[in-house]
């Protein structure tokens, strides 16, 4: 089920240091079976905690955890990343951000999403937004509304895409962040010719690398029948003194 066209894009091809980083698919990152025991392991998370409330690690409004609620469970965001950064992800970080990487911590999250209808109460799916508006403050006047040097990394653990909701991405980073107004999804559709606009059908293990200058939500449609579980880790340059990221847990993954 995958679109062979997509498969040009790989994470081999990476830009020069300093270039816009558009997003890019990587096939089977991730082993089957380890995705599998991590998706068993995120939904019996997302279940107790609906159930119990209270968990400040989870949100109900979008069915998700924060990894490290999970690492009790063998789900530690630095345990799931460290691999995939000596691994198929190196070279395209390294090329990003420098050789200097730091995983922002409690910024990996566990997510499930839903066929339309069949969502627990409460729940909704992501609009368009950036990761690097992360904690940016657009009520104050700034000339430039600069986004995080940030690469998010998002691992399908089930089929999505076609019969389960996956992302949607702008395929061109944007110069700067749009302020909560340009997210309107009617406005953002009107700003983009069609060819723009990216719905990768994705498998378990598969994952998508993209910056924080991406413009992307989740994607969901009305013949949707099946939910999905997924996971997401997010890296900085580990020298990055952003105000943003002031009070941020970062693990830095070294430079060996
Ligand atoms: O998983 C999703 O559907 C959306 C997640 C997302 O866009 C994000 O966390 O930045």
């Amino acid at each position: 089920m995958h679109d062979e066209a997509l498969d040009n894009e790989r994470v081999h091809c990476v830009p020069a240091p300093g270039q816009a980083q558009s997003p890019r698919l990587l096939r089977l990152a991730c082993p089957a079976l380890v995705c599998e025991g991590w998706r068993l392991t995120i939904e019996a998370g997302v279940e107790r905690c609906r159930s119990d409330r209270g968990d400040p690690d989870f949100s109900l409004h979008s069915s998700s955890l924060r990894l490290r609620a999970l690492s009790a469970m063998g789900l530690d965001p630095v345990t799931v990343a460290l691999p995939l950064w000596r691994g198929p992800l190196r070279g395209a970080i390294d090329a990003f951000l420098g050789r200097h990487v730091a995983l922002l911590a409690d910024q990996c999250w566990a997510r499930c999403q839903y066929a339309p209808g069949r969502a627990p109460p409460g729940h909704a799916a992501h609009g368009w937004h950036q990761d690097g508006a992360l904690h940016f403050d657009f009520g104050t006047l700034r000339a430039n509304r600069v986004p995080l040097r940030m690469l998010t990394c998002w691992i399908a653990l089930t089929p999505c895409g076609g019969d389960a909701p996956g992302l949607e991405l702008l395929r061109t980073p944007l110069a700067g962040l749009l302020p909560p107004p340009e997210l309107d999804a009617q406005r953002v559709f009107e700003q983009h010719a069609s060819a723009e606009f990216w719905r990768p059908l994705m498998g378990p293990g598969d994952l998508l690398l993209f910056s924080g200058d991406t413009l992307h939500r989740t994607h969901v449609a009305p013949a949707m029948t099946q939910h999905r579980v997924s996971l997401e880790l997010r890296f900085v340059a580990a020298e990055d003194r952003s105000p943003q990221l002031r009070g941020e847990r970062r693990v830095t993954l070294g430079a060996a």
